[in-house]
């Protein structure tokens, strides 16, 4: 046992030693904490909203591990002055949240506005600005209105006019005072790891073929609202506009070409898939050239992956003022025979294999606590990209017990900061901000209330789910004021 104890110890200031202190962060960095609509608000009813497939699916038994839900959630929809007293008491920069399309426009179509949903953001924007905060905005964090899902949800490109009329809209409402939007968060969880996120019974369709028309029409939507910032609001309101991409870290197993390879297939097929149109235009080559031959030899006359016309491509050319980043993870990746042909599937056609180092840390749910892995992912974005101004819109660590006493979260939070530091100072990648998930333990999906990522605790039992700051508040109110890990 206590041997045990003394390679802990030394374990632990091995950690501390390979941290150094020696970098500040530049002037122009930030800080923020992020959330989203439906994983904090409650009020999933309140004041004429309307349902969206989270409202939905959570009433299905089964679908979230707890049998749990959003209906209260944190309840902020009732309780967000004294949510922005707690950032302003952590003294962030900026706050990122998401709209609930639902709470704007009840039936998800741009007619028939909701004053009260409408007014609840201009009292939590007007509220975090009185405060010295900056609010950064999400359209779209997931929670699609239900009633598109008999549309057929991403599936089809009715969305992409539905998503852009409700764009314009929050331009317009909150314009005058948000001067940064993101898009969408994390097209790639949604339309590839989630899919039935979208409220779609997709078992009858092979997910080769709809998880890409799932992609394609969320990057036109995105697009289309870009374009309509540019035209329509950006002369006036001089914002920015961007989009969040989760990018899980994948390092080649070994030296070996092959290995090297397989690796940067599977950052183009997950990360490039998105990336490449909003900045050059059209999907990455080799994305392109795999689904196509895929596809011809399972028999079907074109591609399962569509296209962008030369017009299209041109219009998707640099719709991003800075590009969104969500990192929570890391694999190493290894090349593997090609998969057989059949059932056609995205996870064929990026082929290889991936696992963790049974050495990693780990974080208390199931990923890895592997600080590199963000370095390497912002030195692939800046070569990739051609040195885009990132902002990390969300990093953060999962425990199951919520404890006060969060020692694991603020030794994650130290090192992936200062993988941070190491990407601004060694390898000068343009990254100005961290933004922490999440200011509070809220409704963590399909895992309900069982997983947690705040850096407040929220007493879920309790009727007014009171907040308490974590150790990790404090660490990171002190990382913010001295600007150094
Ligand atoms: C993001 O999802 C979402 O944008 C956000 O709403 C969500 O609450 C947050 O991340 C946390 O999940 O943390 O290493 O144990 C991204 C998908 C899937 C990322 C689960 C974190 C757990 C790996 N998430 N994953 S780890």
């Amino acid at each position: 046992m206590k041997s045990v104890g003394v390679v802990g110890i030394i374990f632990l200031a091995l950690i501390r030693a390979s941290i150094s202190n020696q970098w500040e962060f530049p002037d122009d960095f930030q800080f923020g904490t992020a959330t989203s609509a439906y994983q904090v608000e409650g009020g999933w009813n309140a004041d004429g909203k309307g349902v969206s497939v989270w409202d939905r699916l959570t009433q299905t038994p089964g679908f979230v591990t707890d049998g749990s839900n959003g209906t209260v959630a944190c309840d902020s929809y009732h309780k967000w002055e004294e949510d922005v007293q707690m950032i302003k008491n952590l003294n962030t920069d900026y706050y990122r949240f998401s709209l609930s399309w639902t709470r704007i426009f009840p039936n998800g179509f741009a007619n028939g506005i909701n004053q009260p949903g409408v007014d609840y953001y201009n009292n939590l924007i007007d509220e975090l600005i009185a405060n010295g905060i900056e609010p950064i905005v999400t359209l779209f964090h997931w929670d699609t209105p239900d009633i598109f899902s008999a549309l057929g949800g991403f599936y089809t490109p009715t969305f992409i006019d539905l998503f852009a009329n409700y764009a314009r809209t929050a331009f317009d409402l909150y314009g005058d005072r948000v001067k940064r939007w993101i898009t969408f968060n994390e097209p790639k969880v949604l339309c590839q790891d989630y899919s039935e996120f979208m409220g779609m019974i997709n078992e009858y369709y092979p997910n080769g073929i709809i998880e890409y028309l799932c992609s394609h029409h969320m990057i036109k939507a995105h697009v289309k609202a870009f374009r309509i910032y540019d035209l329509e609001f950006r002369l006036r309101q001089r914002g920015r506009v961007g989009i969040t991409l989760n990018f899980e870290w994948s390092e080649p197993a070994s030296d070996s070409p092959e290995d090297v390879v397989a690796a940067e297939q599977r950052r183009q097929f997950e990360f490039g898939l998105y990336a490449n149109p909003v900045v050059y235009g059209n999907y990455p080559q080799i994305v392109i050239d795999r689904v196509a031959e895929r596809s011809k030899l399972e028999g079907f006359p074109q591609s399962r992956l569509p296209k962008f016309s030369l017009l299209e491509q041109i219009n998707n050319r640099g719709t991003y003022d800075f590009l969104g980043l969500n990192h929570y993870n890391s694999w190493l990746v290894k090349a593997t025979e090609e998969v057989p042909i059949g059932k056609p599937s995205v996870q064929n056609d990026i082929g290889t294999s991936r696992h963790v180092d049974p050495g990693w840390e780990d974080t208390e749910w199931d990923g890895k606590v592997a600080p590199w892995g963000l370095r390497n992912s912002l030195i692939w974005l800046k070569k990739t990209y051609r040195d885009p101004e990132i902002l990390i819109t969300e990093c953060g660590y999962p425990d199951k017990t919520g404890t006060l006493e969060d020692d694991r979260r603020i030794s994650f939070l130290q090192q992936y900061l200062n993988a941070t530091l190491q990407a601004i100072y060694e390898d000068k990648v343009n990254v100005k901000g961290f933004t922490a998930w999440s200011l509070m333990d809220n409704f963590e999906w399909g895992q309900g209330y069982t997983v947690k990522f705040g850096l407040y605790f929220v007493d879920f039992n309790s009727p007014d789910r009171t907040r308490t700051p974590k150790k990790s508040a404090e660490y990171f109110r002190s990382v913010i004021e001295s600007r150094r890990v």
